[in-house]
């Protein structure tokens, strides 16, 4: 039995990732309806043999769509999504706008899929790519040893921020290059050959909201509403791939080499830990079009009895977001047919 899906923000970058992973895990795809602004209406798409032209989301119906992926941004899902549900779509929302509502699940496939059963609204969230990869990694140990704090700096892609600043990361580099002026338009400062500690806008307590999200999104995923969180945010120029120094403290002591096992059979994770120049995974040499979440540099932290320190590295646009949103999908699509 197929599906109809649709993808809305087809034509954004992980809109185009969506439809490149549905390909190729060879999701059972019926109707395909790729789906963006105006501004792209008529634009041609490929899936697979397909040629798909793009519908105007302000004049699509969703009757007939059982499954719709968003990724158009907040904005686009607060205003469509439920639409799309209660036509009786089930939305899988790429965006933060329902992540933190009660009744709807925030699921990662390989941590809480159970979760996605109990969905009322007819809309499961899809964490923030940060957030996502650090699932993957820390929800063993957690299970493990009960981890009481996370302290975690990141060093996140401007993928993550969508087309408009991978453009703008190409054209000041050219720019700077060819000893021209460049200026900045997406983020506030240069982010060619520069490290921004700001992701998101600020909020009243001085964090970012990508700070933030660590801090909501991970509590909600473990179901353990007293871990804190302590997170710094940072943008580096990197296409693809977030990076992340994870510092973590158990209730339980979790030697570094029974955390190294732990990850070895974790599910998506693949552990890359040789302590040898160049033994440990990059976004560029490891993440970067890859599906794993990869740890390595995993070491007990000598500043504290139940420390531990990881590195975690993964593909912001396939396994924090696309690829996990299809994942989803394909959990649906297991629910519907009984297995
Ligand atoms: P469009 O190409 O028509 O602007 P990214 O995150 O890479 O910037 O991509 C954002 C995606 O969301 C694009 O596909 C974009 O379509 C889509 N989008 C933005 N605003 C709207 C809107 N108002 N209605 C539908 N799609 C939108
Ligand atoms: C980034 N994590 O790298 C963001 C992008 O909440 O889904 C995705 C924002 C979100 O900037």
């Amino acid at each position: 039995k197929t599906v109809n899906v649709a993808v809305v923000g087809a034509t954004g970058a992980v809109g185009e990732m969506l439809l490149k992973i549905l390909a190729e895990r060879q999701f059972p795809v019926g109707q395909l309806h790729v789906l963006a602004s105006g501004r792209s209406a008529g634009e041609k798409l490929e899936y697979g043999a397909r040629q798909l032209v793009v519908q105007d989301l302000a004049t699509f119906d969703p009757a007939g769509v059982d499954i719709a992926l968003f990724a158009a941004g907040g904005a686009v899902s607060k205003e469509y999504a439920p639409g799309f549900a209660a036509a009786g779509a089930v939305v899988i929302d790429n965006s933060s706008v329902f992540r933190g509502d009660d009744d709807v699940p925030l699921v990662v496939a390989e941590v809480n899929p159970e979760a996605l059963k109990q969905r009322p609204r007819g809309i499961i969230a899809n964490p923030n790519c940060s957030t996502m990869q650090l699932m993957v990694a820390l929800a063993p140990i957690h299970r493990r040893a009960t981890i009481e704090r996370i302290n975690i700096a990141t060093y996140q892609s401007v993928s993550g921020t969508g087309r408009r600043a991978l453009e703008e990361l190409g054209r000041q580099t050219a720019g700077m290059l060819s000893f021209r002026e460049v200026q900045p338009e997406v983020y506030p400062v240069q982010i060619a050959f520069n490290v921004i500690p700001q992701g998101g806008d600020f909020l009243d307590n001085g964090y970012t909201s990508e700070e933030m999200k660590l801090v909501w999104e991970t509590r909600k995923i473990l179901g353990d509403a007293t871990i804190g969180v302590n997170a710094t945010v940072v943008r580096v120029p990197v296409f693809y791939g977030h990076s992340e120094a994870v510092h973590i403290e158990t209730r339980d002591k979790l030697g570094a080499a029974e955390a190294r096992e732990l990850l070895q059979a974790a599910p998506g994770v693949e552990v890359i830990d040789e302590h040898v120049d160049g033994g440990y995974p990059t976004a560029v040499t490891h993440a970067s079009g890859n599906d794993p979440v990869y740890v390595g540099r995993i070491r007990e932290d000598i500043s504290h009895p139940r420390g531990l320190s990881l590195w975690v590295v993964a593909d912001n646009i396939r396994k924090g977001a696309a690829l996990n949103a299809v994942q989803l999908a394909e959990l649906v699509v297991a629910e519907r047919d009984g297995n």
